[in-house]
């Protein structure tokens, strides 16, 4: 009897240890929404600024326009979806109304609607040709909705506020399901030159009755926030924490180099998003043609590389097409990124980590090619030394790092090292932040030994995933000031 109740004790307190060690780490500051932390996975979307400015070659309209200048000659918005589809988009957000006010749909509580031209004999929808195209194939359909109208003659009165909810109303009960809502902060004069006070909770709170997990994107979120420039660069720091009491888009918002590069201590999680143009305007122009290629992976790396979404605008034409030379330069920019990052030369090292949490947190999750699985520390360690050793060396020049957001940002400081062929450590690089994803272009080096030293953290590392690339694609030249 004794033997039996000793080994049932063995086995508890056996039992209890396991059970310990499997123990995840305690999350440490604000964190992300689960639709904030599949937002952010979605890593690369497609903007699509179409609308009475594709015919003028404005960038912003006056209000003026009539509404049969909208008159796309062939509009497929299911080739627009394919576009998206290979170029490794996940998500497509359209200009329902932009400053002009003129709506791609037949929204009742505007006389400005495509309702009103005689394209299609006033029977068109674009919104319905995106949203059903996007739903039937998988992409997720997101709306751009200007605030600002120079066309509503409410504009500058309270009554504008109700109108626009009721926009807001009319499009997200119809051409769901929405994931994110755009909200540009510009705030100009309405053409009675009266500027108007948005009334920003009530609209939030109406998209979020409708659709509870869309990412409301503004400069100052809450779901997402504006990275500060439209030129594609997220900081070289970036946290997705932000303080946001006390701002508002459009007028009150924090300095741009907060929004570019967050606050380290910031209250709320609001990751940036990088909206960007894959031309020079956001509309299309036949006399502008897409960036290179290189441009475009510089991009990548300033923005997902940087911890940030990047939202691509991919502007359709006058047809309603996407200019072959775009789709073109999309399917070539997929192709490189597949191409680089097709082969993690991790995988023929070996991982050696100084402070595994345990071996339910070992560094096999580094190169394992799952988020959800993760290498840690123990809960006090907040440095750490990951080191690869190789048979035979290896030559890179991309280093990528993804911490497991749901649990925060940590990572305030880290330094990659090589091993010279005189024995000695030599640091390639010094740098910050991580977060959900960060890649660390270096110049390209040739070493058998390669280590990546957390300095310091606000709580033990969590990393998801790690990996050594090599992109051939651009020169150490192109990328020494990133
Ligand atoms: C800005 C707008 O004024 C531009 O026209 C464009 O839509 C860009 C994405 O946001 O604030």
């Amino acid at each position: 009897m004794n033997k039996i109740l000793n080994i049932l004790i063995v086995a508890l307190v056996i039992f209890i240890f396991a059970g310990c060690g499997a123990r995840p780490p305690q999350p440490y500051g604000p964190l992300p929404t689960k639709a904030q932390v599949e937002w952010q996975q979605m890593e690369m979307n497609m903007f699509c600024h179409f609308g009475p400015n594709t015919f003028t070659g404005n960038e912003w309209g006056d209000g003026t326009e009539p509404e049969d200048l909208f008159a796309p000659t062939d509009l497929d918005c299911r080739q627009w979806v394919e576009v998206a589809r290979q170029a490794g988009m996940k998500g497509i957000i359209l200009t329902a109304k932009h400053h002009d006010g003129f709506c791609l749909w037949p929204n009742p509580c505007s006389q400005h609607t495509v309702a009103q031209s005689q394209w299609r004999n006033g029977k068109g929808d674009v919104l319905r040709e995106l949203s059903d195209a996007c739903h039937k194939r998988n992409v997720a359909f997101g709306i751009y909705i200007s605030p600002w109208d120079r066309h509503d003659p409410t504009y500058g009165t309270p009554e504008y506020n109700k109108n626009f909810v009721a926009t807001l109303r009319s499009a997200h009960e119809h051409y769901g399901p929405i994931f994110e809502q755009w909200f540009d902060g510009a705030n100009g004069e309405g053409p009675n030159g009266k500027r108007q006070e948005y009334n920003w909770k009530e609209f939030n709170e109406t998209v979020l009755e409708k659709h509870p997990n869309a990412i409301i994107f503004s400069d100052v979120g809450p779901g997402c926030r504006w990275v500060g420039n439209e030129s594609g660069a997220a900081g070289r720091t970036c946290w997705s924490t932000l303080d946001i009491d006390g701002f508002a888009p459009g007028t009150g918002l924090p300095v741009t180099d907060t929004l570019n590069r967050g606050n380290v201590h910031g209250q709320r999680w609001v990751p940036a998003e990088t909206d960007v143009s894959i031309r020079d305007g956001w509309f299309y122009r036949s006399t502008e043609h897409p960036k290179s290629l290189k441009q475009l992976l510089r991009i990548y790396y300033t923005s997902v590389g940087r911890n940030s979404l990047l939202l691509l605008n991919v502007p359709p034409d006058t047809r309603g097409r996407i200019a072959s030379e775009d789709s073109l330069r999309l399917v070539e920019l997929r192709a490189a990124l597949d191409d680089i990052f097709s082969n993690n030369l991790m995988h023929q090292g070996h991982i050696v980590t100084h402070h595994a949490r345990n071996r339910h947190f070992g560094p096999q999750h580094l190169t394992d090619n799952c988020f959800d699985t993760y290498y840690a520390t123990p809960e006090k360690q907040t440095t750490d030394q990951i080191e690869i050793a190789f048979d035979k060396s290896v030559t890179f020049n991309r280093v990528v790092l993804q911490e497991y957001i749901p649990l925060g940002q940590r990572i305030q400081q880290f330094h990659i090292d090589i091993l010279s062929d005189n024995g000695q450590w030599r640091t390639i690089v010094d740098e910050t932040t991580v977060g959900y994803k960060r890649i660390v272009p270096v110049a390209t080096v040739t070493t058998t030994r390669v280590r990546v030293v957390i300095d310091q953290s606000f709580a033990c590392p969590v990393l998801s995933e790690m990996g050594l690339y090599l992109d051939n694609y651009l020169n150490d030249s192109d990328v020494e000031d990133i």
